[in-house]
């Protein structure tokens, strides 16, 4: 495997006779979870990856993973857990910076992780371990597991890849200010928004912020700016890869996972810190492109296609 991720898939319920959760009578069914997302996007370009989770013994449950599982990611790590349901959740896109979502996943089947769930040989085997603050906001045993998953990967030589990923209806926000920092702590690459940062560390100039994850611990940081792009940090070198330009955000949710997929793409395929990142900036934009939580990931042939034409001056 070259990337393990933890976390939780959910099925995706989207208003579809009117934007409105409130008013809509029909709903489309999708799937999405932060970590599954990331596991598809690299998929998409190239890699192999495994997933680790739990799901409800239920149809939501079943249809999700043999879905996950058609994408190509490997699911043998995911157990159905009998005594409770596949988490599930709404989502209301009205803008692309309107967006409300509704979860229905406290008690869920993912959220009774273990640390006894994790199979040390398959994290010790990944190149990189993905984890985000998401699943340790989701039990105490889930933020056990998340905290073992990463000791286990450091006494293997595992790089663990940190996306905050911060959901404020997920724990109160004293405590997900500790954990973040706590596993920033940990990890040798963290990728936050610069919203997340200055949560984290009362900071909003990205490259004051730079500096201090830098010093709590990271190799690399990568602090994303919205559509300007992200800049990267190690102790060497910093820059701004500026985004690139879309005519409009169809459904920003995901974005971020996309922007995760293809650091770590890059960085499995060795490119240059300014190509890791101008890659994420890609899988980013185009994840927006379309409804859905990672059906607009692009693959390998889509993403080398988008980057090649927005090479090109006066297309
Ligand atoms: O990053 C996108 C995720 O937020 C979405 O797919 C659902 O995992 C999810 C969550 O916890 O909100």
């Amino acid at each position: 495997m070259d990337v393990v991720t933890i976390g939780e898939s959910m099925a995706v319920f989207s208003p579809e006779s009117t934007p409105l959760m409130r008013y809509a009578a029909t709903y489309s069914r999708k799937f999405g979870g932060a970590e599954s997302n990331v596991a598809i996007g690299l998929t998409r370009l190239g890699h192999q990856v495994g997933w680790i989770s739990k799901v409800g013994n239920d149809e939501l449950g079943k249809g999700l993973l043999s879905f996950i599982r058609g994408e190509g990611v490997n699911v043998d790590q995911v157990k159905v857990d009998a005594s409770a349901p596949t988490g599930l959740y709404f989502k209301e896109v009205r803008s692309a910076s309107n967006v409300r979502v509704e979860y229905y996943r406290k008690g869920s089947a993912a959220s009774q992780l273990t640390p006894n769930d994790l199979n040390e040989d398959y994290i010790a085997g990944a190149q990189f371990l993905h984890i985000t603050g998401i699943t340790p906001a989701l039990s105490e045993s889930c933020y056990e597991t998340i905290m073992h998953s990463i000791s286990i990967a450091k006494e293997n030589g595992v790089k663990v890849v940190f996306d905050p990923n911060l959901r404020k209806k997920l724990w109160s926000e004293e405590r997900a200010r500790q954990v973040l920092l706590e596993i920033a702590a940990k990890s040798d690459v963290v990728l936050p928004g610069v919203a997340e940062g200055e949560f984290m560390f009362g900071e909003q100039d990205p490259e004051k912020l730079g500096e201090l994850f830098l010093n709590y611990g990271a190799s690399l940081v990568i602090i994303k700016v919205g559509a300007k792009g992200a800049y990267y940090f190690t102790k060497e070198e910093q820059q701004l890869v500026p985004g690139f330009p879309v005519d409009q955000v169809i459904d920003p949710v995901g974005a971020g996972d996309g922007f995760a997929a293809g650091v770590i793409s890059g960085l499995l395929d060795q490119l240059s810190l300014y190509e890791v990142v101008e890659r994420a900036n890609a899988v980013g934009a185009l994840a927006t492109q379309i409804p859905g939580d990672f059906e607009g990931l692009p693959t390998r042939e889509e993403i080398d296609q988008f980057l090649n034409a927005t090479d090109v001056e006066d297309i």
